[in-house]
Order: structure tokens, then C-alpha cells, then sequence
């Protein structure tokens, strides 16, 4: 701390000593100065910022603009050297001849903005970094009207910033491209692009340059065909212009507080995003994307592998490897498979050299070649007669359609739809050749080793003929043999270059456990929001004043790092508005930490069982509250990527916002802490007692019923006001949901419903719940509704719905009547400390 001060002050020092250029942020370079190393231009009104910057976790440096007031997050629009990194921490970007040039530490141009033959080395010339996030560079010689010479929005990366042009310039015949960066710690050009097709109006998205897979459907003047998100009049204001010199897009924003920017991103999608300064202000919301289908994506999983729209990954085909481990696990799947093992490639041709495709899935049509042939075997002779093909496949009447090249665009189909069969080469062309020659070199190099081998020691040698009557057995075994152990020994270097992998990205950002014990005051107890089941959560304030709620892990699972973060990205992917969003994470030996965005008003507990608090709910809010839970719930069951069960629903982890919308928090963590059990049986039950559903407490099986189950037991508490743990204690020895079906079957539901509540709720309304909730609670899975049922009936008249069956009821054995404020109390419960009892509603 004192330290800090120490330098706090020496720098100001530095400031009013030295040249105020240093300190004071200025927007400009002007003839014959520079910019060094650690120095930076700001914008005039402070939005932005140039200076030399290290993405993600590159090591290497690039000139680049970033936003400057986005402080957690330093999200770069604009790379000048994106294929020419830095390696030195020294450079200097200067306005040398007329041009804006950038010099490496050998003064050698890595980077100028005017290519050589449109310098005017006479005039004199400044650069300019303005709000909007353009750099300039004019020719001011005469000042009353400067003339513009480069301007960085012409040369965009990935980012189109509203103000700059999309555009196509019909006299020099130049396109402004965005191209994504290789990855996010690498902004070299990648291979997705963005750029207007002029003659549709339209954009288009290509992969490598060339092939197009998306369009957004002409402007008619008000959207693009098939992107409705895109339109005028609702946050952005759309032109698209069209003379006699150039046909562009561009845009702007009708309220200026808003931050906005389309990239082109490196999973091959187009994305919106907003930064909303006064929505708590943490990381960028995803307006929309384009094309909205991971698979959409043209050669997502590249060549051979096959992409799994349900799972959003992609898989090698069977005999195929990642081609980089390292890229795969980072869930960049474009480099996709090669052959796993070296299969010795005689021409012709049984079974086992070639591989067969199930019909699950669907193979795009043949890019490559299309022949006549009479009859199948016709079509397979071709292709195991000619060195180029890798796969082909027969239609049946006469097309033989083959591939020389990679096999792209495989998709996993969900059915066992029928498709067509195909079949791909396991053998790959060149190992014919090099089998033959490695065979020589083995043989000269066993025996210069069995003379050595003989010379030194007769043990040794023994050994060694051991080996070489090992070897020629395996051989004797023929191609099987040998294809085993050489599967054996790619599965275990595959092993160790995964184990080695611990630096892949994530597009959740990392956060430094020093920043965080900074923010938390070294997790004071004063900081200490609450004890959540998976650990103690913090306030933490940060940079910038931002409040970050910190839940620190207690995990149980002994899970490496690896598998964490793989997890923290799968979940940090689920944004809904009834979600809490995740914002980032910190990971090292003792501790897995995750932030989340802070809210405010706490818990709907806090609310729900408080006297004086609940009477801020009234029934409207009490119906919207169901209605969110309900929506983010159905969300995280049907239609995110991941099918998540939450298993640890309650009104404890429904958070509220300033306008009482509800968050579910907690979603995913039973993973993380547990590992990938998707739905199914686990020994360990994660979970609330009075909230589990009775297979679960009892069997440890968990399905999205059983998150429905917990949904209901909230949805009761919400109407009545009471807590189902707790109440149990009264005289009639029910708990909530004994009370709620006893009430039930006496048809005197109202009598359920909060006191303060009878007035201002619309009483059909909640009824309508109630009878919902009770379908949720039933004891048999299959009886209760999915989450996707429920909102159908929320919004329903209510009328048509079935009868509940009798609900379960999981009651504890050797409750204790002392341990009243159970709502957060968690446990792990094995099969003997819970019993569940059925009671008849009297
Ligand atoms: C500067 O430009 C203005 C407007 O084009 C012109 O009237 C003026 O003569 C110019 N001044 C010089 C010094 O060239
Ligand atoms: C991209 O296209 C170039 C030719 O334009 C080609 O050489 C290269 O192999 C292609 N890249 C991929 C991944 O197919
Ligand atoms: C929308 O942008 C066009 C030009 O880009 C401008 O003429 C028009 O005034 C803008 N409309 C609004 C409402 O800002
Ligand atoms: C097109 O360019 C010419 C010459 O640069 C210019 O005179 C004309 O005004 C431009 N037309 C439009 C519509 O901008
Ligand atoms: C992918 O999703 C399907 C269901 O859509 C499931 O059967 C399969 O096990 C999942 N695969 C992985 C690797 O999670
Ligand atoms: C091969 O035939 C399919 C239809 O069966 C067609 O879609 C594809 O474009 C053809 N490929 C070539 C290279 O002609
Ligand atoms: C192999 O197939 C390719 C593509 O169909 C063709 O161009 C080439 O001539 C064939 N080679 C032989 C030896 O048949
Ligand atoms: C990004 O790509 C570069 C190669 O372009 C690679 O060396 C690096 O490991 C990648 N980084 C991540 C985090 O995937
Ligand atoms: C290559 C492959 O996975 N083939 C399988 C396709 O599915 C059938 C059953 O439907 C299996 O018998 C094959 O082994």
C-alpha cells in the first residue's frame, strides 16, 4: 500500500516536472513527434485509446485501439501490425515524410498507413485519434481545411464501429473486409470474413476468403431479409448508400451512451454487442449473432470432423484425430481431424481400410468430382485406384461423387435419418512410400544396434532378442497388430500434449487472485454477501467502482483445471435475462473462484419471508417473479446449447434486480463441482432439503423433473409466503406441500394463498399457480409437466389442465425441531438419511 503511494506521488511528480505530453492524455501526433513505448493518444471526449497492447495472453505486442472508458475488459476495435507482432517491448510510432509509420526496435517499418507511391513527403501531416474511434491521418498544411489522407476506419480488423463504412468503392474497386482474428489472443486474420456483396446490397460471410456461407438477404431500406435483429428505428439507425462512386453500410446510434460494435468473430459468426454503462456495467451483451447454428458455420470442425449441433462441439470421425490438440480443447475446431494411425495403403481394398459413415450423418455433396459409373463396385474401384481420393460415395442410380481433398461439413444428425452411406479412406496417400522407407532405415538401425547390442553384454543381447521375436510376431499378425499398437501409443501422446495444455483461451475473462483479494479486502467477513452451498460468496468492489459478487468454490471433485474452465465457458455461454451472468473466473492451486454480476436487492427469500419485505411483492410482481423463473429455468433445460438441470433450485438463488426481475443463480455449478453428470445417477446429492425432489434425495436420479419438482415447491412458497422446510414444525406435522394438497382436496385453495396478498391478487390468476405448482410437485416424474409445459399453462386459461396426482413428500427422519432457518442448509445425503413418506391428503 505504501509503496504504491510512494510511486503514486514520485509519478506526479514526474508529471509536473516533465513535459505535460506524458501525462496528460493528448489525441495527437503531429509532424516529427512520436509515440513510444508506454505512451498512449486519448480521444478528445476520453472513448478511446491507441496505444502498444498484449491481447489475451499473447506475448507479443501490437499498435492497437482499444476502448478507453470499457476498464475491466480491455476490448481492442483496431490492430495496425496484425500479422507483423512485435516481439520487443520497445517501438515507437511516428509521423515520418508524410506518412504514419510504426518502427520496431531496429527501427525497421513494421507497419505504415500509406503504401509508398502516395507519399507526399513535403506536406505536412498529422494524426488524429477522435471519439468515434477512427484514426486519422490529414494533411493540415492548410488548416482551415485539412485534407484526409488515411483514416483507419477504411482499414478495419474485425470490428465495425458505428460511424464507419462497410463499403466497396466502385473507382478503385476496394472492399472494406472485417476479417476475425485467429483467436482472441492472436488478431492475425483468421479465416472468416465480412464484406458487402454490392450487387444483392447485402453483407456476406465467407470463409477463407472464398467460400460464401451467409447472407443477410438485401436491404429493403428499413432491414436485411433475414436479419430481422438489424433493423432501423429500434437502437441503431441503418443506411445503406449506394451513387455513383460507392455503395456502402453504416450506422449509428440513436442513444450515444449505448456502446456498440459488430465483429467478426473467430468462431466464424457475426456478432452485435452492447455495453450498457448503466446495466451494471460488466462485460458485453450479445445483441444477436449470425448465423444464429454453431454448425452453420462453413467447416466449422474442418476437414473430417463432424460438428454436433446439439452438443455445440465437433468430434473427429471415427480413426481420426484433432489435428491440434491444443486448438481443439480451446474449442477452435478449424484445423479438424487427421488420420490417427499409418495404415499401410494397398490399392485394393477389403473392409477394414476403409471406414464406414453412419448413417447419422449427413455429408454434404462432393465438391471435388462427380463421375458416371455403372454399379457401386464400379464407384469403389475408383476411388481406391486413385491415389488423390480420400472418400466417396455412391448414390445409387449413377453418381459416384469422390473427394480428393478434405471432407467438410459432416453433420451429426439428432435421428437415424437415412442418409447416404459414404465411405473415406483410413489409409492416407503418402504412407505407402514412407512405410517403405522407414522399413530400410529400421532395418539397418537394428542391426547396427544388435552388434552393439552383442558386443557389450550376452544379457542384453537377450533381451533384445526378446524384442525382435516380439516385433516379428506383431508383424506376422499382419496390419491389425500393428495399427493397435500404433493407436496406443497416438492415444498417449495425445495424453501428454493434453496434460501440458493448461493455456488455452476462454472467452471468459481471467481475473488475477491479487486483484480479486484487493477487491474483496482479503474476503473479509465484512464483504460476506452469504454461504451458499458450493462455498461463501463476496461483494468485491473493483476497478472503476464496480460491485462483482465472488463465490469462492469448495469443490469437492478434486477436477482439474482443465475441466473448470471448460465449464466456466460452457456456462459463462448461457446469457438469458433470468440468469445471473457470470463475468469471469479465477483459478489456481487451492482456490476456483467465479464472479458474478452483483445484485442488488439480494435474494427472494430476503423478500418472501420477511414481514415488513413482502409486502413490497404484490401479486403482480409475485406472478411476474414465476413467470421469469419459469423462463429462465425452461431456458436452461430446452434451449441453451447444454442441457443444464440445476439441481439446487430455491428461493435462496433467485436474485433479484432493481426492477424485482428475477436471476436464477447457481445454474451449472453442480457441474463444475461435481464434473459432467449430465442426467443420471450420481452418489454424491448436491442439493436443498425441502426443495429435492424425492427420487433425487432418495436414489440420487436427477433429471430436468427434478429441477420441475423444486420449481413447484418455489412456486407454493411464493404464493403462501411460508417456507416448505419450517413448516413442518406447526401442529398438523405437514410440511407446504402436505398443507398445500390437504387444502386441495378440501377445494379451499385460497386459503393457501398469503393474507396480504387476498386484495390485490387476481384470484383465477392464482389459482391457476397453485394448481400448477401442485402438478410440478407430483411424486412421479413422468406425471409432472416440463418446464416448457409450464409456461405454456402459465399463459393458458387455466381450465384444460389435468388433475394432480398426490404429491411426494420428503420428510427427515431424525428431524431435529431446533434447526428452524433450514433454507440454506445444504447437505449430502446418503441413502439412509432420508426417508420419504406418502400421506393422503385428509
Ligand atoms: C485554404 O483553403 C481555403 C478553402 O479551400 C482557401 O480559400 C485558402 O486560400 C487556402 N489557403 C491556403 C494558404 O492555401
Ligand atoms: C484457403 O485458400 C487458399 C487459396 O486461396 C488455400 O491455399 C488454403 O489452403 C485455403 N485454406 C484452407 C484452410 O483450406
Ligand atoms: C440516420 O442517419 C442518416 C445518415 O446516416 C441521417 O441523415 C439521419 O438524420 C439519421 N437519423 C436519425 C433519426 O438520427
Ligand atoms: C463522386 O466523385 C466525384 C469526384 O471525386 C465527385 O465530384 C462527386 O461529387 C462524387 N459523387 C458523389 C455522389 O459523392
Ligand atoms: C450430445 O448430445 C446428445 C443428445 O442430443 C447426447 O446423446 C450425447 O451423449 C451428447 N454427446 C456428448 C459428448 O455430450
Ligand atoms: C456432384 O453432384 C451433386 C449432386 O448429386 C452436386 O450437388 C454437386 O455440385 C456435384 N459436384 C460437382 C463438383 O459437380
Ligand atoms: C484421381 O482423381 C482425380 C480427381 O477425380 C483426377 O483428377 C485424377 O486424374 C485421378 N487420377 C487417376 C490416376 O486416376
Ligand atoms: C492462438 O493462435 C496462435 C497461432 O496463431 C497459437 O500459437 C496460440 O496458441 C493460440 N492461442 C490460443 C489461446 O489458442
Ligand atoms: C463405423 C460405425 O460406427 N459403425 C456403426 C454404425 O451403427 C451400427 C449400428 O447402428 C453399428 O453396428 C456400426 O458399428
Amino acid at each position: 500500500m505504501e509503496m504504491k503511494n510512494i510511486c503514486y506521488f514520485v509519478l506526479l511528480f514526474l508529471c509536473f516536472s516533465l513535459s505535460s505530453n506524458l501525462c496528460i492524455g493528448r489525441d495527437t501526433i503531429s509532424a516529427k513527434e512520436s509515440l513510444s513505448f508506454g505512451e498512449t493518444l486519448v480521444s478528445s471526449g476520453e472513448k478511446f485509446e491507441l496505444g502498444f497492447v498484449r491481447p489475451g495472453t499473447s506475448l507479443k505486442y501490437y499498435l492497437g485501439i482499444w476502448y478507453k472508458n470499457v476498464i475491466l475488459w480491455q476490448t481492442i476495435v483496431w490492430v495496425a501490425n496484425r500479422d507483423k507482432p512485435l516481439d520487443y517491448g520497445t517501438a515507437e510510432l511516428i509521423i515520418s515524410q508524410g506518412n504514419l509509420v510504426l518502427l520496431d526496435k531496429f527501427q525497421g517499418i513494421v507497419w505504415s498507413a500509406l503504401a509508398e507511391n502516395n507519399i507526399n513527403p513535403s506536406i505536412s501531416v498529422t494524426a488524429l485519434l477522435r471519439d468515434d474511434g477512427n484514426l486519422i491521418l490529414s494533411d493540415v498544411s492548410n488548416s482551415s481545411t485539412p485534407l484526409l489522407l488515411w483514416q483507419s476506419f477504411d482499414n478495419p480488423t474485425h470490428s465495425f464501429l458505428p460511424g464507419a463504412k462497410i463499403g466497396y468503392d466502385k473507382r478503385t474497386q476496394r472492399k472494406q473486409v472485417l476479417v476475425s482474428w485467429k483467436n482472441s489472443s492472436d488478431p492475425a486474420p483468421g479465416l472468416y470474413s465480412l464484406e458487402i456483396d454490392p450487387k444483392n446490397a447485402q453483407y456476406v460471410i465467407k470463409w477463407n476468403r472464398t467460400r460464401e456461407y451467409w447472407a443477410s438477404g438485401s436491404w429493403d431500406g428499413q432491414r436485411f431479409s433475414s436479419l430481422p435483429e438489424m433493423r432501423l428505428n429500434y437502437m441503431y439507425n441503418f443506411s445503406y448508400i449506394d451513387n455513383e462512386n460507392e455503395s456502402y453500410f453504416t450506422y449509428s446510434l440513436y442513444d450515444n451512451s449505448i456502446i456498440s460494435r459488430l465483429i467478426m468473430d473467430d468462431s466464424g459468426q457475426i456478432q452485435q454487442q452492447t455495453w450498457l454503462p448503466d446495466d451494471g456495467g460488466f462485460g458485453w451483451n450479445l445483441f444477436w449473432s449470425q448465423p444464429r447454428q454453431f454448425c452453420e458455420v462453413y467447416a466449422k470442425c474442418g476437414a473430417f470432423g463432424v460438428c454436433d449441433e446439439a452438443n455445440a462441439t465437433c468430434n473427429c470421425l471415427n480413426g481420426f484425430k484433432p489435428r491440434s490438440d491444443t486448438e481443439w480443447n480451446s474449442k477452435d475446431y478449424s484445423s479438424g481431424c487427421v488420420r490417427d494411425q499409418k495404415v499401410q495403403c494397398n490399392a485394393i481394398t477389403e473392409d477394414k481400410d476403409s471406414l464406414w459413415i453412419n448413417s447419422t450423418i449427413r455429408v454434404p455433396a462432393s465438391q471435388d468430382t462427380n463421375i458416371t459409373v455403372g454399379e457401386a463396385s464400379q464407384c469403389r474401384s475408383a476411388c481406391f485406384n486413385n491415389f488423390s481420393c480420400t472418400a466417396y460415395t455412391y448414390d445409387g442410380s449413377a453418381t459416384c461423387s469422390i473427394w480428393t481433398e478434405g471432407l467438410f461439413n459432416l453433420h451429426q444428425l439428432s435421428t437415424t435419418e437415412s442418409e447416404r452411406t459414404i465411405f473415406v479412406k483410413r489409409c492416407s496417400p503418402e504412407a505407402q512410400t514412407k512405410t517403405k522407407k522407414s522399413k530400410k532405415l529400421k532395418a539397418i538401425l537394428s542391426s547396427i544396434s544388435a552388434l552393439m547390442f552383442l558386443l557389450i553384454s550376452s544379457s542384453i543381447s537377450y533381451i533384445y532378442y526378446r524384442r525382435r521375436m516380439a516385433i516379428k510376431a506383431d508383424r506376422s499378425k499382419g496390419t491389425q497388430g500393428a495399427h493397435k499398437s500404433q493407436r496406443h501409443k497416438a492415444e498417449g501422446e495425445a495424453k501428454v500434449l493434453m496434460n501440458e495444455n493448461t493455456d488455452e483461451a476462454i472467452d471468459v475473462p481471467y481475473f488475477h487472485l491479487e486483484t480479486i483479494l484487493a477487491a474483496t479486502d482479503n474476503f473479509s467477513t465484512a464483504n460476506k454477501l452469504g454461504q451458499g452451498g458450493f462455498g461463501p460468496v463476496y461483494k468485491g468492489i473493483f476497478p472503476g467502482e464496480k460491485e462483482i459478487a465472488v463465490k469462492t468454490l469448495s469443490s469437492q471433485s478434486g477436477q482439474g483445471i482443465d475441466e473448470f474452465k471448460n465449464e466456466v465457458t460452457l456456462i459463462a455461454k448461457l446469457q438469458h435475462r433470468n440468469l445471473v451472468r457470470l463475468l469471469g473466473y479465477c483459478i489456481n492451486a487451492t482456490k476456483q473462484i467465479l464472479l458474478y454480476e452483483y445484485m442488488p436487492n439480494k435474494s427472494l427469500d430476503t423478500f418472501l419471508f420477511d414481514g415488513t419485505l413482502c409486502q413490497l411483492l404484490d401479486w403482480k410482481r409475485r406472478y411476474d417473479i414465476i413467470l421469469g423463473i419459469a423462463r429462465g429455468l425452461s431456458y436452461l433445460h430446452h434451449d441453451s446449447r447444454l442441457r443444464i438441470i440445476h439441481r439446487d433450485l430455491k428461493t435462496s438463488n433467485i436474485l433479484l434486480d432493481e426492477e424485482m426481475n428475477p436471476k436464477i443463480s447457481d445454474f451449472g455449478l453442480a457441474r463444475i463441482v461435481e464434473g459432467k453428470v449430465t442426467e443420471a445417477n450420481t452418489k454424491k446429492v448436491v442439493g436443498t432439503y425441502g426443495y429435492m425432489s424425492p427420487e433425487y434425495a432418495l436414489d440420487g436420479l436427477f433429471s430436468i423433473k427434478s429441477d420441475v419438482f423444486s420449481f413447484g415447491v418455489v412456486m407454493l412458497e411464493i404464493i403462501s409466503g411460508r417456507r416448505n422446510t419450517g413448516f413442518y414444525q406447526s401442529e398438523e406435522a405437514l410440511n407446504l406441500l402436505g398443507y398445500a394438497w390437504k387444502l386441495w382436496t378440501e377445494k379451499s385453495e385460497t386459503q393457501l394463498i398469503e393474507k396480504s396478498l387476498l386484495e390485490s391478487c387476481n384470484r383465477s390468476e392464482a389459482l391457476k399457480c397453485i394448481y400448477i405448482a401442485l402438478l410440478c410437485v407430483q411424486e412421479d416424474p413422468n406425471h409432472r409437466p416440463t418446464m416448457s409445459d409450464v409456461i405454456l399453462m402459465l399463459g393458458g386459461e387455466g381450465s384444460n389442465l389435468p388433475t394432480p396426482n398426490r404429491p411426494a413428500f420428503v420428510i427427515r427422519t431424525h428431524a431435529s425441531s431446533t434447526s428452524s432457518s433450514s433454507s440454506d442448509e445444504k447437505f449430502i445425503a446418503s441413502n439412509n438419511q432420508v426417508t420419504i413418506t406418502v400421506e393422503e391428503g385428509r
